[in-house]
């Protein structure tokens, strides 16, 4: 039986490996699974040893639809929320359909840190992948950084701390996630050997627009003097030493709320 310090490798050609909570998953198309409408999968979470711990985290996956709903979800091995959550994927409310990750933590409560990824579209193949080592958590979309983490990083439960479990999920019927392959290679060891041959998954990195980002910047340059390519897309820049947060459940609710009056997703 594998252990949780052992490497994985999941191709969706044999199964669905360790992931054997699941929901309403589609396995029709061999090599892949995909989410649509309210659908899960995960891992077991019964206790802080279940899944995983420091190491590299690399999904391939596709994600259609640029309103909240799909997610690439670290889910706390002891399954307490709030608590050690970690999402390498999930989609911002402002239905401009930019993708971000978010580190939360237990303080008394849910809290959490988001950082937005840029030039990272639906509708296109994206390989994820997230390093989660002692003091920091890094995330790369195509290779390129697009978060990192080094407040509040939990350590695993091999030194003290709590693993997470591997997750997806979708709860919108405007979006879809399909998951090509999930690998996981443990700090300093040696990467899983696929159980089968892999289908060809070729990440294709989408065109950043530039123009876009360029009028974003002075935008928020003529309304803040800074020229801070990250935070002010998702929040107004923090006072030095907060930790920014942004209520992601007040901006859902009021999607929700004008989705009810209108029946548009939109802000
Ligand atoms: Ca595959």
């Amino acid at each position: 039986m594998a252990t949780s310090s052992d490497a994985l490798s999941i191709s969706f050609d044999n199964g669905l490996g360790s992931l054997g909570n699941g929901w309403n998953v589609d396995q029709s198309v061999p090599g892949q699974i995909t989410l649509a409408g309210s659908s899960s999968i995960m891992e077991w979470a019964t206790g802080p040893a279940s899944g995983h711990g420091y190491g590299t985290y690399t999904i391939d996956a596709q994600v259609n639809g640029s309103q909240p709903g799909p997610g690439i979800v670290f889910w706390p091995g002891d399954n307490n929320w709030p608590g050690q959550e970690i999402d390498l994927m999930e989609i911002t409310p402002n239905g401009d359909g930019a993708q971000y990750g978010t580190l939360h933590w237990n303080q008394g409560g849910d809290s959490y840190s988001p950082q937005v990824f840029w030039g990272v579209s639906s509708g296109v193949p994206h390989e994820y992948q997230m390093l989660w080592e002692p003091g920091r958590i890094t995330m790369k979309v195509d290779g390129t950084v697009q978060a990192s983490f080094a407040d509040h990083v939990p350590a695993d439960f091999a030194h003290g701390g709590m693993n997470d479990t591997i997750g997806f999920l979708n709860s919108n019927s405007h979006t879809s996630l399909t998951v090509f392959s999930v690998d996981y290679t443990p700090l300093g060891a040696a990467a899983a050997a696929p159980t089968a041959t892999t289908t060809t998954t070729p990440s294709t990195a989408a065109p950043i627009d530039w123009n876009a980002l360029a009028a974003q910047v002075e935008a928020t340059f003529l309304a803040t003097g800074c020229w801070d390519l990250h935070a002010p897309i998702i929040a107004a820049p923090a006072a030095p030493g907060t930790d920014e947060a942004v209520d992601w459940n007040a901006l859902a609710a009021q999607v929700e709320a004008t989705f009810a009056a209108t029946g548009y997703w939109h802000l």
